[in-house]
């Protein structure tokens, strides 16, 4: 199945050896590096920032024209990349704080969330993400009764460490959780990637609010992700960035929408 048609049937995409070995081990020592300095779990955006190899793994070729391919045209990115670590997130759904206009059923695909897991995933040790394949296609209820026997219709994603999973944002979906105390930390990175004209505004307004209050499972977790939330207005175009990703995000024609 090619992976427009994958991503419209399913819900969600694997891109195998999003990046390799070397940069695995790059971001990885870079998150050590910063975690320790910010201790945080959750990177900031302009921490990424200033370090343009990491940066630059989400404008990777091979990256964006993946996703360019599923969108069938341009794309915008917003100020919420960064680097995770351990979090185990249950059944949760990123959409449906958006407009029914973006989030029915029959809209086509506006958002998609990115991740690359710097581990394999798998279902002693966990990494990675579980999905209700099909899930961005059927209403609230339908989804919240398939949630009282998950297991009946989850997928577990067996991605390899450096694939790059790409998910419509409407899909419901969770961390892997580990059966066995993981081999090493569980690392991902992430971001989201809009082909919407119209409807970034609720999307934006959703981050600005999240650094103001919990609105999602993950705000309740021990590690609550709110200094990431609360440094996205920090991040502003163009002088948050280097002037090489600058470049780079010029050639890609890939726009980015601030808040
Ligand atoms: O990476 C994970 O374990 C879960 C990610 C997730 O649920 C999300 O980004 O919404």
């Amino acid at each position: 199945m090619n992976n427009i048609k994958q991503i419209k049937e399913q819900g969600y995409v694997v891109i195998p050896e999003g990046i390799n070995k070397e940069e695995i081990n790059m971001v990885r020592a870079f998150y050590k590096k910063t975690a320790k300095k910010s201790n945080l779990s959750t990177l900031l955006p302009t921490d990424i920032l200033k370090y343009p190899d990491v940066f630059h793994v989400i404008l990777k070729d091979k990256v964006v024209t993946a996703i360019k391919e599923i969108f069938g045209r341009n794309f915008s990115l917003f100020p919420n990349f960064t680097i995770r670590e351990s979090v185990y997130i249950p059944w949760h759904n990123d959409a449906y704080f958006l407009p029914d206009e973006v989030i029915n059923p029959e809209a086509p695909l506006q958002f998609m969330q990115c991740a690359i897991y710097l581990q394999d995933n798998d279902p002693e040790h966990g990494g990675g993400i579980t999905l209700i394949p099909f899930s961005h296609r059927l209403d609230q209820t339908t989804v919240k009764s398939m949630l009282d026997t998950p297991q009946a219709y989850e997928k577990i994603i067996m991605s390899k460490a450096g694939d790059l999973i790409l998910w419509d944002n409407r899909i419901t979906h969770k961390s892997s959780y580990p059966d066995k105390a993981p081999d090493n930390t569980k690392l991902a990175l992430q971001w989201t990637v809009s082909a919407s004209e119209r409807h970034n505004e609720p999307y934006l307004q959703y981050l600005r609010d999240r650094a103001q209050r919990s609105m999602h499972v993950s705000d309740y977790l021990p590690k609550s992700p709110r200094s990431y939330f609360a440094d996205m207005p920090n991040v502003l175009y163009p002088n948050s960035f280097q002037p090489d990703s600058l470049n780079i995000m010029k050639q890609q024609n890939i726009q980015f929408i601030g808040l």
